[in-house]
């Protein structure tokens, strides 16, 4: 048995957050697979009562522990495995800001655009998806501004606060109608700079459920 499982699929930018980490740190883990596309499995009372109360993927479980929330969980797998692991107060506050401003700001607003252009039944009504990708603009121009002073987040070397933020940024452009590449032009190096460290994986390739069923 891995000493790792993740619950995950691989639609979910959140969960790849994780299952990325575990994958460049060499951890040995495992993925459950979380049948979110049907019947929402995440919703049930069982998932709820034995898995998470939130409802949500992912959740790591490890000797016993089950931890939720991407941001606690990339911050529990850099201390354990001492890698991506911000340095020093300042940093360890940084990060965390970056990892709340992506939760609730950027890949936060992203997660729900692609999921409502892409599997919603019906789709995204048009005034909602208007106001997500305005704020989804803005969020990107200031992770795009961020990127002109230094090659990660927080300086020269990739931490947690970058895992977090490249959540759903390497999904196809025809999944969000929009090139985030092409109009942010420091996104695209800084996506190919992490994709080159060794262990990177795309969540198609890393995590369960791709293609979803016809
Ligand atoms: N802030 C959370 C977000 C987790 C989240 O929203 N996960 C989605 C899947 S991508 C989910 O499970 N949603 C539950 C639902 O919509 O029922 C994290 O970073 O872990």
């Amino acid at each position: 048995m891995a000493e790792y499982k993740l619950y995950c699929f691989a639609q979910s930018g959140n969960a790849y957050r994780a299952a990325l980490m575990l994958n460049l740190i060499g951890a040995d883990w495992e993925p459950v697979f979380v049948d979110f596309f049907k019947g929402g499995v995440q919703r049930t009372p069982a998932f709820r009562n034995e898995i998470n109360e939130m409802g949500e993927a992912p959740v790591l479980e490890h000797n016993g522990r089950k931890l939720t929330q991407s941001g606690v969980i990339l911050t529990y797998l850099a201390k354990r495995s001492g890698k991506f692991q911000p340095q020093g107060e300042d940093e360890e506050l940084e990060a965390l800001r970056w990892i709340i401003f992506d939760n609730q700001k950027l890949n936060g607003y992203l997660g729900p655009f692609r999921f409502l252009k892409n599997f919603a039944k019906p789709a995204g009504d048009p005034a909602a998806m208007a106001f997500l990708k305005g704020r989804i603009d803005g969020s990107l121009g200031i992770l795009n501004k961020r990127l002109e002073k230094a090659p990660f987040l927080l300086g020269s070397k990739p931490t947690i606060a970058d895992l977090s933020l490249v959540g759903y940024l390497y999904y196809p452009a025809e999944e969000f109608g929009f090139d985030i590449r092409k109009d942010y032009p420091n996104i695209g190096p800084w996506l190919d700079r992490i994709k080159a460290l060794p262990g990177w994986k795309h969540p198609y390739d890393l995590m369960p459920g791709h293609p979803l069923p016809a």
